[in-house]
Parts: structure tokens; sequence; C-alpha cells
């Protein structure tokens, strides 16, 4: 898979993907990450990137010009599966749609900013509009990086049976059972009895009965 990022604070992005599991997929060739600086599109003398949005009212606008000029260079080069752009008035992201875009060979992101960019972008560029959850974050940047680490660790070869995303928390609509490592007690605080009684078809029903009552306390709208 490639992933081209579209942002105007490229530092924004660059530790979420240099360590751990979003590097070794780089590293092992599962995925390239391009990070793309928008400023270096923008053709007027100052570097502008944003402008006052008609009609008056505070907070500037990202542009529509160097926008353009970074997509229709990238397009030209491959076919895109999404070209995704980060709003908090996006479809809310869920494990279904992490599933679906792993299965893309090209994904675009493009990180909103100040008040957003000009619709137009929004109406001729952009395919697909992702929220990561119900709050405001200063930009789209933190936003793309969830989305990227979400869907990188879905791509065959990406995870080892170890870190397997066939146990994860909402991949069966249901949250993960509690785990435990040694020591089997530390200051009276005991590990479950069944997890060191070495029988495991008892040790899968525990499991999942304290999956099922985990959701029912904490996500009940799971089991709907
Ligand atoms: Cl994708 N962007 C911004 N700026 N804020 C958000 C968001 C995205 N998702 C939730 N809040």
């Amino acid at each position: 898979m490639r992933i081209d990022i579209l942002t105007v604070l490229p530092q924004l992005l660059e530790s979420p993907f240099s360590a751990s599991i979003m590097q070794r997929a780089q590293d092992k060739g599962h995925v390239e990450i391009h990070v793309h600086n928008i400023r270096d599109y923008s053709t007027n003398k100052h570097k502008n990137v944003d402008d006052y949005q008609y009609g008056g009212g505070a907070g500037m606008v990202m542009s529509i010009e160097p926008i353009a000029a970074v997509i229709e260079k990238l397009k030209s080069e491959r076919n895109y599966d999404e070209i995704i752009y980060m709003t908090p008035d996006g479809e809310l992201f869920e494990q279904a749609a992490c599933n679906q875009l792993s299965l893309s060979e090209n994904l675009m992101i493009l990180c909103g900013h100040y008040k957003g960019v000009d619709e137009r972008v929004r109406t001729h560029y952009i395919t697909k509009e992702i929220s990561i959850g119900s709050y405001v974050l200063s930009g789209g940047e933190l936003a793309a990086a969830v989305v990227v680490d979400a869907v990188v660790r879905l791509i065959p070869g990406v995870l080892n049976d170890e870190t397997s995303a066939l146990t994860d928390s909402f991949q069966d609509n249901l949250l993960s059972p509690p785990v435990y490592t040694r020591p089997p007690e530390f200051n009276g605080l005991k590990v479950p009895e069944i997890l060191l009684s070495g029988d495991f078809a008892k040790i899968e029903a525990w499991r999942e009965e304290e999956a099922m009552k985990r959701t029912q306390e904490r996500r009940p709208d799971l089991l709907k």
C-alpha cells in the first residue's frame, strides 16, 4: 500500500510512523508513507496556503490552488482508491471503514487546518471525509495518524501472531477480556485462578464471558 498525506505541518507526522509496528511495516515493504508539504506547492511570493473567507467571518480558509496542485500531480502518477479529507464533520471512523481501507492500493489523505478548506476542494477532489470522534482537534494531522495506524496494522503480514488483529476489541463487535502476566500475586492482588489452571477450554470460555460482560457494561451499543 502507498499512502500520501497532504499537510501544512509535516513535522506533526514524523514520529507517529517512526517506531514499532508502523516503522516495521515500512521497513518490510508493506507500506510506503509519503508526507507532502502543501506550502511547497504555493505559487505566490509569501508561500501562503490560506486566505480570508468570502462573506467575512473569523478564521482563515485553506486555498484551493496549492492543494489542487499536489492532488493533480499525485493523481497523474497513479490511481487512488480514496482521496480522504480529515474533518470533524466527516463520517465517524469505525472498524468497518478501517477494514475496507486496508484493502486499498493507494490512499491520499488531506489534513485540514484553520477554518477548513475551500469547499471546492471537497466537492471536486475528495471521495471520503473522515472524523475520528466528536471533539475538535486543531488540525487533521493527529487524526490522519490515527487512521493510518489503524489501517496499516490490518495489512496482511504487518502483524505477527503475537499482535494478531483477529482478537482485537471491535473486530468481532466485542471488547477484549482482561489480561494478566506474572507475578501471580502482587500485594494481595491475585490473577484469576482459572488462568493458572492450564485448562484451555475453560480459559477460552472464561475469556468469552468476560468479553461479553465488559461489552455489556461499557459499550452496550456494540451488542445491538
Ligand atoms: Cl479528522 N479533524 C479535526 N480537526 N478535528 C477532529 C477530527 C478531524 N476528528 C475529530 N475531531
